[in-house]
């Protein structure tokens, strides 16, 4: 007998481990660990649908793949997102495309003033447009998901209900939205979502345009007391992987993040919709924000100054050899298509 059988507690332990192993589930440890960086903090949508798509992925693989979430810049900035995953710093990362509007021509279409009524529509244009075209710009990468914000709106400290309270007002905005705002005659102060809190507390900007989830998410109630609906361009947003870490995946788990690039794009859209709803109703609750909303005649007045911005767009397509009135004429069909 080996020494250790002799002792009682040692017996009962071994017995029991033996019968955890028996009894335990048939669950492989995870073979497969990706790394997915974010920019924005955790409580906001890009990070919400990234936790969605890793208890998905995670689920559906059966403990097979495990993905370890990096919110708030930790793991990739907000601009450094696409090249970060290129080089393999990250293995997935979510970027906002309008932080790059060189870089991302094609699907940077669906930010200019089409038309797109909400963020499911906008989502299943994106991936349509992505599909049709096959952009260049993502040749080293596999795209998991594609989505797009809510419409844009004015969030600011002070009341804006004419063109005249916009005049020479520092706004904050990215890519085509900064492009709404100059055309509109504010002064558009580009950065990032992410580093928008601190110029709004510092005073640098004086509110910014985009979606409206960010009045709750980023509390930007709190300073930003006043919204005019203005109901204009989206944000679009773009999921990828690097290339040869997705190269290197088993066939069941590509299938499984095949199967959500479609699913996951409609969720994110479906959420911000809804999240922008409970967003406005806590800003009113919360903080008394007045909504702001233009009569038709100040409406025109706004929509004439924003229609030179496509044809800017058309003539920077056109230069990089790209279809540019197809493309718009894809984006616009795909909008009637898409809308509910
Ligand atoms: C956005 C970016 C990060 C977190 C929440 C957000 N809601 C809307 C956006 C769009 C955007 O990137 C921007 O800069 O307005």
């Amino acid at each position: 007998m080996k020494r250790w059988m002799r002792c009682p507690v040692a017996v009962g332990l071994a017995m029991a481990m033996g019968l955890t192993a028996l009894l335990a589930p048939a669950v492989p440890a995870a073979e497969i660990t990706l790394s997915y960086a974010n920019f924005p903090p955790a409580p906001t949508f890009p990070c919400v649908q990234m936790e969605r798509w890793k208890t998905e992925v995670e689920k559906r693989t059966a403990g097979k793949v495990t993905v370890n979430t990096f919110p708030g810049g930790t793991l990739l900035g907000a601009k450094e997102m696409m090249d970060g995953v290129i080089a393999g710093q990250a293995d997935i990362g979510c970027l906002c495309m309008a932080y790059q509007p060189g870089r991302f021509v094609v699907t940077n279409a669906t930010g200019l003033p089409v038309g797109i009524p909400d963020a499911r529509t906008g989502s299943l244009v994106l991936l349509d447009l992505f599909n049709k075209y096959q952009p260049e710009e993502f040749s080293q990468v596999k795209v998991l998901a594609l989505f797009t914000t809510a419409q844009s709106n004015i969030m600011s400290k002070a009341a804006v209900r004419s063109l005249e309270d916009l005049q020479g007002l520092s706004l904050r905005g990215s890519g085509p939205a900064a492009q709404v705002l100059g055309a509109l005659g504010a002064n558009p102060v580009g950065m990032p979502m992410s580093d928008t809190p601190e110029a709004l507390q510092k005073g640098v900007i004086k509110g910014l345009l985009s979606s409206l989830e960010v009045m709750k998410d980023f509390k930007y109630a709190e300073t930003c007391r006043y919204v005019t609906l203005i109901d204009t361009v989206i944000y679009p947003f773009a999921v990828v992987m690097n290339q040869a870490r997705w190269n290197s995946l088993p066939a069941d788990v590509k299938q499984v993040m095949e199967d959500l690039v479609a699913e996951q794009s409609e969720w994110t859209g479906v959420y911000m919709d809804n999240h922008v709803k409970e967003s406005v109703d806590w800003s009113k609750e919360t903080y008394q924000v007045e909504v702001i909303s233009l009569d038709a005649a100040e409406k025109a007045r706004w929509e004439e100054r924003l229609r030179t911005m496509t044809d800017k767009w058309i003539g920077e397509a056109k230069a990089k050899g790209l279809p540019a009135e197809e493309i718009l004429a894809d984006i616009r069909a795909a909008v009637e298509k898409h809308r509910n």
